[in-house]
């Protein structure tokens, strides 16, 4: 908050007291305000709209009750949840997280950081997020179905390809997405591709979405050495987690020449001097669904340390890849010592403020979630026009545009910080970048 202007200041109180307990929504609310003192003072309008304002509150939020039966016949009562927080610039468009970690407070966060990423992608996607506190760790595959249509049942009547449009995120990939579509499909009687991303390829996803939040979060981090004249090859990294957005980004990594040693969990991390075995990591993790600790029954040089912290391998690349809040100031201080240059957010805010800004003053490139991670949802815009088009583009063409997309982030987020007197530091460059553009459509839109 030190970094507010006064005016700033009373907003962000105001933000706090009207949506008390919500930690994750504050701290992603107070990053992107800590970014806008100049913005305001330079384009008076902002204000004079009540810019900030509004965009801190939901346009729509809705809880629901989402029941359910277990195998054995018990029955379960989740929470559901989906914000609705921008339409500015398109449909609400961002994941459903599945996690028992979620309240409302945390697809707040989700939500509002998405609206800002999803203006940087420069598509016509507004902002929203949404998920349960369902827990699908050793559940069935009918359990998981049932649970999805359930959710399905009620979420239908929210959402619509051009209303929003959820996809994945924690603890929802394509076996979930397939069975909410499903449902969808069932109780609308509509083929309505373009409602869902993160489809299946046979029924209407797009080539690259399953790699894209991993493949972009690299290509930014290359953009962003690349202002030094380095690169990634040769470069030793260290990923989190072993998700989705973990493998890709693994996957791009080695492609480009460096090398990864970490993958972890919520258990522990594993540690392969070697460089990670990715189609092991893939076998264990995306069709047998094991931990990542069993990846050392395979590989004897692995080493994988229970409830370690991961940030204690020497790397000169990190990508912070599992969660929020999961690299803090001590974290910070242990990866620049050990000689870290950069760190690419494949996480939604997955470094605590502190730890940002020790990264900021010891000269680390850091490229936020919002700007480095935005290559999932920006393929899930691209899904969605293959949708409207009744299209499917290939693999290369996909990805092409994946990378321009990736390039252009970066270039906004670069130009911003030096515009306003802070450059290579892409968190204030992403947010006025982003904001900039959400704001001049809100105002164009009137007051609504
Ligand atoms: P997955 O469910 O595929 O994987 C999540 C990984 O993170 C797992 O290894 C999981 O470990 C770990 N993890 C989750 N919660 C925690 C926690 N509380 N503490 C420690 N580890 C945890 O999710 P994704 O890979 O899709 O998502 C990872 C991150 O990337 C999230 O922050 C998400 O919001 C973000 N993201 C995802 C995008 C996407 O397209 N999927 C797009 C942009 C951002 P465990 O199995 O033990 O829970
Ligand atoms: O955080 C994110 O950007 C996502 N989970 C992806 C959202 C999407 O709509 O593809």
């Amino acid at each position: 908050m030190e970094n507010m202007t006064p005016k700033i200041k009373d907003i962000y109180k105001q933000v706090i007291s009207r949506n008390p307990g919500e930690v994750e929504f504050h701290q992603a609310v107070a990053e992107v305000l800590e970014s806008l003192g100049q913005v305001i003072e330079k384009y008076p309008e902002y204000a004079d709209h009540k810019i900030i304002e509004r965009i801190c509150e939901p346009e729509r939020q809705i809880i629901f009750r989402v029941p359910w039966a277990d195998d054995k016949g018990n029955i379960h009562i989740n929470r559901g949840f989906r914000v609705e927080f921008n339409s500015a610039l398109g449909p609400y468009k961002g994941g459903l997280r599945f996690h028992e970690s979620v309240y409302l407070g945390i697809i707040k966060f989700l939500g509002f950081e998405q609206i800002f990423k999803n203006a940087l992608t420069g598509l016509p996607i507004g902002g929203g997020k949404g998920g349960s506190d369902f827990n699908p760790k050793g559940r069935s595959d009918d359990e998981i179905m049932r649970f999805c249509q359930s959710f399905m049942t009620e979420l239908y009547r929210h959402i619509g390809e051009y209303t929003d449009v959820p996809a994945g995120d924690i603890g929802v990939g394509g076996r979930e997405v397939g069975y909410m579509f499903g449902q969808y499909k069932r109780i609308t009687n509509r083929y309505e591709a373009g409602v869902l991303t993160g489809k299946g390829l046979s029924w209407g996803g797009s080539l690259v979405r399953t790699e894209a939040t991993g493949y972009g979060a690299v290509y930014f981090v290359n953009e962003m050495l690349k202002t030094r004249n380095d690169s990634l090859a040769g470069k030793t990294c260290s990923v989190s987690g072993s998700g989705n957005v973990a493998i890709y980004t693994t996957e791009k990594i080695n492609q480009l020449g460096g090398k990864v040693v970490t993958l972890s969990d919520s258990n522990g991390y594993i540690y392969d001097e070697d460089g990670i075995d990715l189609e092991l990591v893939k076998n264990l993790k995306e069709i047998e669904r094991r931990r990542i600790k069993d990846y050392c029954q395979y590989r004897k040089n692995a080493v994988y340390k229970q409830g370690g912290n991961i940030w204690e391998i020497p790397c000169e690349v990190a990508m912070p890849s599992a969660t929020q809040n999961e690299l803090n100031l001590a974290d910070a201080e242990i990866l620049v010592k050990n000689g870290l240059i950069a760190v690419g957010e494949g996480a939604n805010m997955p470094t605590t403020p502190d730890g940002a800004r020790f990264f900021l003053n010891n000269n680390v490139l850091f490229g936020p979630g919002k700007a480095a991670n935005a290559g999932g949802v920006a393929t899930s815009a691209l899904e969605m026009q293959q949708n409207a088009s009744r299209d499917s583009w290939t693999f290369e063409y996909t990805e092409e545009r994946l990378q321009d997309i990736m390039k252009n982030i970066h270039n906004s987020c670069y130009e911003q910080a030096e515009e306003f007197g802070c450059p290579g530091n892409y968190i204030t460059g992403a947010n006025i970048a982003g904001f900039r553009k959400v704001a001049d459509a809100m105002i164009s839109l009137g007051l609504i």
